[in-house]
């Protein structure tokens, strides 16, 4: 029988393909990194992602790396999960993939720009962190746009591009990025939080930080 593992910590971008697999409702385990305290880089974990990073999903021994990558293909493989849109014209199609490859590749590093400007030089930090906060203020405004004109970000329609740029915005918001100034986002951000799919997510990284002793307040999570 196939076996599905999601490495993961909760509260990190691994939290979309978690809501990912619980939207789809297919079966799957649970490994918990705490990149926190470095277990990223323990020889077990390298051996299965040499890039240290979590998400990673591995399927009946084999692993893919990176979110755009690792929800694309549970889009394909459980095309009833509906987490893209999918319209059957290859063309517009790609759209979805084009929005994950840019939360994952243009916001996200804004993100850790704002919250942790010492990952991004061995010198001095000034001006890291403004110049992410400035650039991820310019997709909000586009982002809020959008919102404000529908419910979702492909229209009447979730997908799993919601959950990505719910957890770009609210991680920012734990930082300097004040989601106030954007009325349409704050709001998404409540209906995000409310799917079922995400409630499950969410509860199965809180019993993550009871179950591994995780030095997080899960009240915050
Ligand atoms: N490009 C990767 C980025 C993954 C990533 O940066 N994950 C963070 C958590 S949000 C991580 O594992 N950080 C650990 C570290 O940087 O040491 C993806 O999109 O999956």
């Amino acid at each position: 029988m196939s076996q599905t593992v999601l490495y993961a910590y909760p509260g990190a971008c691994s939290r979309v393909t978690l809501t990912a697999l619980e939207e789809a409702g297919a079966p799957y385990l649970d490994r918990w990194i705490d990149i926190r305290a470095d277990q990223q880089y323990s020889p077990d974990y390298i051996a299965q992602n040499r890039k240290a990073k979590v998400p990673a999903l591995s399927v009946d021994g084999k692993t893919l790396t990176e979110n755009p990558a690792i929800l694309f293909y549970l889009h394909q493989s459980l095309p009833d999960a509906g987490l893209l849109p999918r319209s059957g014209d290859l063309f517009d199609d790609a759209r979805g993939l084009s929005d994950l490859a840019w939360c994952a590749s243009m916001l996200h590093p804004m993100v850790r720009q704002i919250r942790n400007p010492k990952k991004w030089t061995k010198g001095d930090v000034s001006g890291i962190a403004e110049d992410g906060l400035e650039k991820l203020n310019k997709e909000a405004s586009f982002v809020e746009k959008t919102l404000s004109k529908s419910t979702w970000w492909y229209g009447e329609q979730w997908s799993i591009v919601d959950v990505y740029l719910y957890w770009v915005f609210s991680t920012a918001a734990k930082g300097a990025f004040n989601m106030e100034d954007y009325p349409a986002l704050a709001a998404h951000a409540e209906r995000v939080r409310a799917r079922p799919s995400f409630q499950r997510a969410l509860a199965r990284e809180r019993a993550a930080v009871t179950d591994n002793k995780l030095n997080i307040d899960a009240s915050k999570l």
